[in-house]
């Protein structure tokens, strides 16, 4: 390794400051994070030489502010970095000038890289005004390593994890470029669309809240592609706004309310995106004002709803299953296990947990609350709705077939995606003829309270079973337990965040008073 690296003087690291790479890489303020984005540079080309594949870079703080900014990688097939690696990301974001070159070494050595390896490394960033001169950086760590890239420059988080997927499958997941990503999922959902009973009709109007950030831009791009029957109307767009600020997947789910400049009419759905475009939740208001928010549960309900009914109609009998989070409404799962019969697994929070456990079944639905996920086909499902569809079979089963190909091409498989989500649900909501307030009418959510509690040190909390239980400090389970028998039907956890400096509390209850009284007093047992 080169005594001096190139370029490494000109992003150097401030005094003292020392970061982790969390549940979504790393994240901070904008203007602590130029050393950071130079050594993640370096990082996603040792990494593309170990797997001999494209990785991505992808220069986004997602839901938090505008001034933050954060970086993570994208492995092969467009999942998140492997968690061994997360501690090299570390290590490495946290070496002193003069160190780097021991730190880069160690870990060549310990995951014994051949130098000589090409390596190619794909970058993406947000709108934020601090995403381009740190994507940059990103580049100057990429060419220290005399190593090639590609600059993908604004695309949303999951438009540059199908890019890396489809780039290392040389294609077969879709053409690598944003015109692909197009083609492949309005092709998809045009289809879809085309196979509505002929008594429905008529456009759908939906109102998109962009969250000022990638999506609203990406979005706009895509229309052209749809077939007529959708009629965006976006707010939010980017222009005037601040990014996340007011409005956006987050804020809608957390203060369950509606983002500010949107023009809320009752009855009208509307959906939020977040600031990477990686998340989606859907609301609306009831003619006397009152606010419903749809969020991942109603989403993961929404489409293995739909799913299982394809499934029955094309006579496959493939595994399915829901992955949900300690998050994850109780009146969800309820509804899922008990009414639909489709089994549920609690992962703890993180796309990345969530994803694993997904990938056990033929077929895994895995949304968080907060309304990031997707659906997960195993190879073996793929190939059997495949395999249908070239057998002599009925024309009802061909059709549940064809819509279950359709299905999987507008679902992007890599990571949760805003745009596929709400172009899976719009299709869903079409071909079932059903309304927003209907499909919220599936089951009725357990009022639910989610506050932050600002801590000396977070870490000593520890918990187990998902995230679900504390075991330290200790005393803590057995106070929250107490809190818990007080209120009717009610549930309570405490989580460290892995983005944030707080612990997060959650409760609910039969009634908002008692789930709000619930989380108040469960904040009050952190200190
Ligand atoms: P933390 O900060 O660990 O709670 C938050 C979200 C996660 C996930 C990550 C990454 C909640 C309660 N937590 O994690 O679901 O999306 O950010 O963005 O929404
Ligand atoms: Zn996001």
């Amino acid at each position: 390794m080169a005594a001096d690296l190139k370029f490494s003087s000109q992003h150097p690291k401030p005094a003292s400051l020392s970061v982790q790479y969390g549940t979504a890489g790393f994240r901070t303020v904008a203007a602590h994070l130029d050393h950071v984005m130079y050594r993640m540079g370096l990082l996603a080309v040792l990494r593309s030489k170990k797997t001999k594949s494209v990785i991505g870079v992808m220069v986004t703080a997602s839901h938090n502010p505008e001034e933050d900014n954060g970086v993570k990688l994208v492995d092969p097939m467009g999942e998140m970095l492997a968690q061994a690696w997360e501690v090299y990301a570390t290590n490495l974001a946290n070496a002193e000038e003069q160190e780097l070159p021991a730190v880069l070494a160690d870990i060549i050595r310990q995951e014994a890289i051949e130098m000589d390896q090409e390596a190619h490394v794909a970058i993406g960033r947000d709108t934020r005004p601090s995403s381009e001169n740190l994507s940059c950086s990103v580049i100057d760590g990429v060419i220290a390593l005399e190593s090639k890239y590609h600059d993908y420059g604004l695309v949303t988080t999951p438009q540059l994890h199908f890019i890396i997927c489809c780039r290392n499958t040389d294609g077969r997941y879709g053409e690598p470029t944003i015109q692909g990503y197009y083609r492949k999922l309005a092709t998809a959902f045009n289809n879809l669309i085309d196979q509505a009973p002929g008594s429905i009709g008529g456009c759908i109007c939906l109102n998109v809240d962009g969250a000022n950030g990638i999506g609203a831009l990406k979005l706009k791009e895509m229309e052209q592609h749809l077939k007529p029957v959708l009629s965006v109307k976006l707010y939010n767009e980017g222009f005037s706004g601040k990014l996340n600020c007011q409005c956006g997947a987050d804020y809608v789910k957390v203060q369950q309310k509606p983002p500010q400049g949107i023009d809320l009419k009752p009855a009208e759905r509307c959906c939020s995106f977040d600031g990477d475009a990686d998340r989606i939740v859907y609301f609306y208001k009831e003619n006397d004002g009152t606010f419903h928010l749809l969020d991942g549960d109603k989403i993961a309900t929404l489409i293995s709803t739909f799913i299982k009914e394809l499934l029955v109609k094309a006579g496959l009998d493939l595994k399915m299953a829901v992955v949900q989070t300690a998050y994850a409404n109780g009146s969800s799962t309820r509804y899922l296990e008990d009414i639909m019969k489709v089994p549920v697994y609690c992962a703890k929070t993180g796309v990345k947990h969530l994803h694993h456990k997904a990938q056990e079944f033929d077929i895994g639905v895995y949304f968080e609350a907060n309304g990031h996920g997707t659906v997960l086909f195993s190879k073996a499902a793929e190939e059997q709705i495949k395999q249908l569809l070239g057998e002599e079979t009925s024309d009802d089963k061909r059709k549940a077939a064809r819509m279950l190909e359709s299905t999987i091409d507008l679902i992007n498989q890599t990571v949760g995606d805003a745009i596929s989500d709400m172009l899976v649900i719009e299709a869903i909501l079409y071909l079932k003829g059903l309304t927003v307030q209907k499909w919220d009418e599936i089951y009725t959510d357990l009022p639910n309270r989610q506050f932050k509690v600002t801590v000396a040190d977070r870490r000593v909390i520890e918990t187990t079973d998902a995230e679900r239980r504390t075991v330290k400090p200790p005393g803590l389970q057995e106070k929250i337990d107490e809190l818990v028998k007080k209120y009717n039907m009610s549930r309570a956890f405490v989580r460290p965040s892995g983005t944030e400096d707080v612990v997060r509390v959650y409760a609910e209850s039969d009634t908002q008073e008692n789930a709000d009284a619930l989380a108040h007093e469960v904040s009050l047992a952190v200190f």
